[in-house]
């Protein structure tokens, strides 16, 4: 099979959610020597878009959308070690977790992967995490960073809530916030108060080190 054609049937395998196969092709395209980032920006990904497409389109339901992503989930988990494989000393600490209200954590474990690798320590606190849940992971662990995902219109509201949240017990100033998910923006992100906004992965571990950096700048010695 060429890398072509390997690629085209891990996207096609994944739009309908046939796990078995989508692991065994993420297998066989590392043997074959692709990188985790080709398998997952030039078949994983994009196959997950079709996927939303077609749902909004109305010619997938929930259940296609939810085979699709446990198909996807499968392969992030081989690709973890390999996205995440790094020497450097920590750097940081992050606490993430999709907010209240929303499932979707594929994106978020993503994010997580690239941190993880870039050497960030993080604590996920998963998905459908309430405000007051962030608030007492924040007074716990005492992260550089805390991170929340929403995937959902509906959903972008809690970020303002957790904010909020953050800003009744005292603690706002001491923590970075970053906020993202598929329908956020740069504007929504200024309009709640974060800190920070990346609209994937790889950008959200730069803007990430950006702001720690300032952080640490401004800091007294
Ligand atoms: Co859902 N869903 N879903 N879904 N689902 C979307 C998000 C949707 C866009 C599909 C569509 O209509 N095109 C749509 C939202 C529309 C909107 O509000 N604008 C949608 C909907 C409507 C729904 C339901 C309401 C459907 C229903 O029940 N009628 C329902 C909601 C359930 C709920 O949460 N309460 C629902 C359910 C589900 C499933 C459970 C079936 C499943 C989730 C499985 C899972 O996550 N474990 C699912 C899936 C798979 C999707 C799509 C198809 C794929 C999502 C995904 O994993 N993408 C999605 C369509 C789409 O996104 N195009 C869709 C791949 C992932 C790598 O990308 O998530 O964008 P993404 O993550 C990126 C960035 O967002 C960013 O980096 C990540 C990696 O690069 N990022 C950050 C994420 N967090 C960040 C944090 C940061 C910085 C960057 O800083 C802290």
């Amino acid at each position: 099979m060429t890398r072509d054609e390997l690629l085209q049937q891990l996207y096609d395998f994944t739009l309908v959610g046939n796990g078995p196969e989508v692991l065994g092709l993420t297998r066989q395209g590392l043997d074959m020597g692709l990188g985790p980032e080709t398998l997952l920006y030039e078949a994983l990904i994009p196959s997950l878009e079709e996927v939303g497409a077609r749902f909004e389109r109305g010619d997938f339901f929930v259940p296609e959308m939810l085979i699709a992503g446990k198909a996807m989930a499968g392969a992030l988990e081989i690709l973890r070690p390999l996205l995440a494989e790094t020497g450097v000393e920590t750097i940081g600490k992050i606490v993430m977790g999709t907010v209240k209200g929303d499932v979707h954590d594929i994106g978020k474990n993503l994010v997580n992967i690239m941190f993880e690798g870039a050497g960030f320590e993080v604590i996920d606190l998963g998905v459908q995490v309430a405000p007051e849940k962030f608030v007492d992971a924040v007074r716990e662990h005492r992260p550089d960073i805390v991170g929340f995902s929403a995937f959902l219109t509906t959903t972008m509201p809690m970020f303002k809530a957790n904010i909020n949240a953050l800003q009744k017990a005292g603690i706002r100033d001491q923590v970075i916030v970053m906020v993202g998910g598929a329908p956020v923006t740069q504007e929504y992100a200024d309009v709640v108060g974060a800190d920070g906004y990346a609209a994937d992965a790889s950008a959200a571990v730069a803007r990430a080190k950006e702001l720690l950096q300032q952080r640490r700048a401004m800091a007294p010695a």
